[in-house]
């Protein structure tokens, strides 16, 4: 049986550490799913739940942005997808009755655990000026008052719109005509956080901002080198995949400060081999690099590769540089020039097992290389990836099978909402054609990114907020700050399936509106809608929900965008045009729009009938075409960089615990690293502890130090026990979204603006 939310939030004298586990998934995993979903849902509503995510007339999955395999099982197991998907599916409500019992600063004491696990909101409410607790009001009386603030705005630039990934294609569109119907590119999203720093350096250098590779690469892969990621926790069902490359004959290389379990050893629960033997042995090689040391170690792979070349020749692939690329000699000549001593000291490896690594990338015949937040949040990560993108067009590993890019995404549609054009520094081109469609002209200055965003609210220049789905609070960096610029806003709206801290950090006026997920049936004029994603490898297909929603009158976000449009544009001078009531009833007349202003999509309606999927184009993976400037794949030259750590300081990376998905937090274990019962710890090497004058397990507060444009500034997390770990000297690492405090809000990475969530210089202080 279901059973009732927490009353208490996390208990951190309750902490336990054991053991790290060497491998990842197995029967400890579908156990532990399997609790989870009864305790959310129930018996028979997790098993209805789980049979139906990722099937071809389901839902898909609103986990992580990893596409399926073309042959799926019966129920093809991933724990932390079974977790999404309960927390979604639960049984648990939140109404009406919750918000009479709760007062605002009452939640606002709750931790992001207790407020997560209250359950599916059901009701739209309002928070008036002053008012102390959320108060239901109708949901015409709520759409109105958005969009009597909308109209009321004396510049749109003063409203900012943000959007997280679940968002499914249809509401993206549409919620990006909204905002730019109103005269704005105000969207931030969470892409600004996560993957920007991958779309930056990629689309200068092969020209689309994606990445170049098929599941099927994956598999008929040679080499894959899996740097900056832990797939055994975000993306499970990547550790299939790389099983299937493995019994191919493929070499994997895993980059990375910290030896993640789902690295190392994959218990399939789907094969014996998994269940009853010892699993299958992922890495060959585990390189246990320095933070932000990844630029250095790429650049040391391609000096090694030029040498060889020019001792022996037979290295490079002259045919793909000379007829595809440009900038190599300038390259070459830069890697050429670099001492080993930096490279060393940046990834903490000698130049012999530099030269050990790069001679396995040598001897590859097609290379993938898969990267996520390890190599994305740093203040050097563009120029980090595109020395990734040199090493592999040296040897032609770009736009052939077996071989190419890989960003893995996390949000299960936050490629999609990218392609729809949540962005807010749009291309012409897509603007051009939205005109044509919508019978408006566009607003062609750029928006606030995520960053810029934050700096406008805490200035006063923000008078409305609207949250399409995710937790800006407790996501962005630079905590304290961004409460702050909440409280400044006249009125923050928040689309929602789930309570969080974005609906108790609220501006003068607040609104929730719920709102239906994945699982859940959609049913507008008469008929079941489905909607339609885009994962991590650029194919797109359906999505369909099939439980009863958490109440009868929710409004999908199609439905909410919709009637905003409509309440927001009629009468209004030079807005866009559409049916906006038939748009709701009938999500095909969406995609004939999206068909009509995105290339890619023709015929799209079509093409995702009976469960099928299909590709967007792709460029470089297709036909080695690159749109960029140069119609060229840019070789570049990039200083090398790397983070130094002051004396006596530590760098921290902050990430996911194994149950978590974001600021959502399942659970209190993070078990493959051994951590129990509690997330306010420190993972730090045991000679730091040392030599820093601790012991193990004393609790300390975290001071993050900043030299930014105002001078020195420090920040400060309490209360964290200092747990020793297998990490590199200095680098420590602590859970996410608990030491977002600590991230100063300038310190973001060069040319993306990605907050430097995996490099903050903090000390620790004795408490
Ligand atoms: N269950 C679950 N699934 C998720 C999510 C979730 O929270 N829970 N989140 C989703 C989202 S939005 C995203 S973006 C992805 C995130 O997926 P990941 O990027 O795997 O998530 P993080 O926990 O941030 O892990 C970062 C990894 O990079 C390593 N790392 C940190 N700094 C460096 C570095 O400088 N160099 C190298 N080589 N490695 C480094 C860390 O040790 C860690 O293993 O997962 C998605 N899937
Ligand atoms: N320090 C630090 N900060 C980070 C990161 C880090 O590694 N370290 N990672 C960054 C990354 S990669 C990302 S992607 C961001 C994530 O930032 P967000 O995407 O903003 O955060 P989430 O926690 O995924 O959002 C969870 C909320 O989304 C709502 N929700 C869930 N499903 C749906 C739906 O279908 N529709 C709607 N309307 N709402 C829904 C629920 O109410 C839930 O509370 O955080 C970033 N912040
Ligand atoms: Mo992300």
């Amino acid at each position: 049986m279901a059973t009732k939310p927490p009353t208490e939030d996390i208990d951190e004298s309750k902490l336990r550490i054991g053991e790290r586990e060497r491998s990842a998934v197995g029967v400890p995993a579908v156990m532990h799913a399997l609790k989870i979903s009864i305790e959310q849902m129930g018996v028979l509503r997790s098993a209805q739940t789980l049979l139906r995510v990722n099937q071809k007339s389901g839902f898909d999955c609103p986990g992580c942005a990893w596409p399926e395999e073309d042959h799926r099982h019966a129920a093809e197991f991933c724990e932390n997808g079974a977790k999404a998907v309960a927390e979604e599916a639960t049984v648990r409500r939140v109404g009406p009755d919750f918000f009479a019992r709760h007062s605002i600063a009452e939640l606002r004491e709750h931790d992001d655990y207790w407020l997560g696990q209250q359950g599916r909101l059901t009701t739209p409410m309002l928070l008036e000026e002053g008012g102390t607790h959320y108060r239901p009001i109708g949901w015409d009386a709520a759409l109105e008052e958005i969009a009597g603030a909308l109209r009321g705005l004396d510049d749109p630039d003063q409203a900012v719109f943000y959007t997280s990934g679940r968002t499914s294609n249809e509401a993206a569109f549409l919620y990006q005509l909204l905002v730019r119907g109103l005269g704005t590119n105000n969207l931030p999203d969470c892409s600004n956080m996560c993957h920007e720093s991958s779309g930056s350096a990629l689309n200068q250098t092969i020209g689309i901002g994606k990445g170049t590779v098929s599941i099927t690469d994956i598999h008929e892969a040679d080499l894959l080198i899996v740097a900056g990621q832990n797939p055994g926790t975000n993306h499970p069902r990547m550790l299939s995949a790389l099983e299937k490359a493995k019994e191919k004959g493929a070499t994997i290389i895993a980059v990375n400060p910290l030896p993640e379990a789902g690295l190392f050893n994959f218990k399939n629960p789907q094969t014996p081999k998994g269940v009853l033997l010892g699993g299958t042995k992922l890495a060959d090689d585990f390189v246990q690099i320095r933070l932000g040391g990844d630029q250095a170690l790429f650049q040391a792979i391609g000096k090694h590769l030029l040498e060889r070349e020019a001792q022996e020749g037979g290295v490079l692939d002259h045919d793909f540089i000379d007829g595809h690329t440009a900038g190599f000699a300038e390259y070459a000549a830069h890697v050429a020039a670099l001492p080993w001593e930096p490279l060393e000291e940046a990834t903490g490896l000698t130049a012999d097992r530099l030269r050990e690594i790069a001679e396995i990338v040598r001897r590859s015949e097609a290379t993938i290389v898969c990267w996520a937040m390890g190599l994305t949040q740093h203040k050097h990560s563009v120029p980090t990836l595109r020395e990734i993108v040199n090493v592999l067009l040296l040897q032609g590993n770009i736009g052939r099978p077996g071989a190419g890019v890989c960003p893995v995404r996390g949000h299960s549609n936050v490629q999609g909402d990218r392609t729809v054009g949540i962005y807010e520094k749009p291309a012409e081109a897509f603007l051009a054609a939205l005109d044509r469609e919508f019978g408006f002209t566009a607003p062609r200055k750029h928006g606030y990114d995520t960053v810029e965003a934050i700096r406008a609210m805490r200035d006063g220049r923000v008078r409305v907020f609207m949250g399409m789905g995710g937790n800006f609070v407790s996501a962005t960096p630079d905590t304290r700050v961004v409460e702050q610029g909440m409280s400044n806003v006249g009125l923050t709206v928040q689309v929602s399936t789930k309570l969080n801290r974005s609906h108790v950090v609220h501006g003068r006026r607040a609104i929730i509106l719920p709102t239906l997920g994945r699982t859940d049936r959609d049913r507008r004029g008469g008929v079941e809608q489905r909607v339609t994603v885009e994962d991590s490898m650029g194919a797109v297909h359906g999505s369909r929900g099939r439980l009863a929603p958490p109440a009868e009158d929710l409004l999908s976000e199609v439905a909410i965008l919709t009637r905003l449009c409509e309440l927001v544009f009629a009468d209004r001078p030079g807005a866009p045009r559409a049916d906006w009531r038939g748009l709701e009833s009938d999500y095909s007349a969406i995609r004939g729009h999206i068909s009509r202003v995105i290339p890619g999509f023709e015929d799209y309606d079509a093409r995702i009938d009976k469960g099928r999927t299909f590709f967007l184009p792709n460029g470089p993976r297709d036909e080695r075409r690159f749109a960029t400037a140069n119609g060229k794949a840019n070789f570049t030259a990039n200083p090398l960089e790397y983070p130094v750590i002051p004396e006596g300081r530590l760098l921290l990376q902050t990430l996911r615990s194994h149950d978590q998905y974001n600021t959502t937090i399942y659970g209190k274990d993070d078990r493959y690293r051994g951590i129990h019962d509690g997330r306010r710890v420190v993972l730090i090497n045991p000679a730091d502890i040392r030599e820093l004058g601790f012991a193990e397990g004393d609790v300390v507060d975290l001071v993050s130090e900043w030299n930014g444009p105002a001078g020195f500034e420090e920040r400060r997390a309490e209360e964290f026990r200092l747990v020793p770990y297998d990490t590199p000297r200095r680098n420590a690492a602590a859970y996410y979204p608990e030491t977002n405090v600590l991230v100063p809000l300038d310190s973001t990475a060069d040319v993306s603006g990605t907050p430097t969530s995996k490099a903050v210089v903090v000390r620790l202080e004795r408490r």
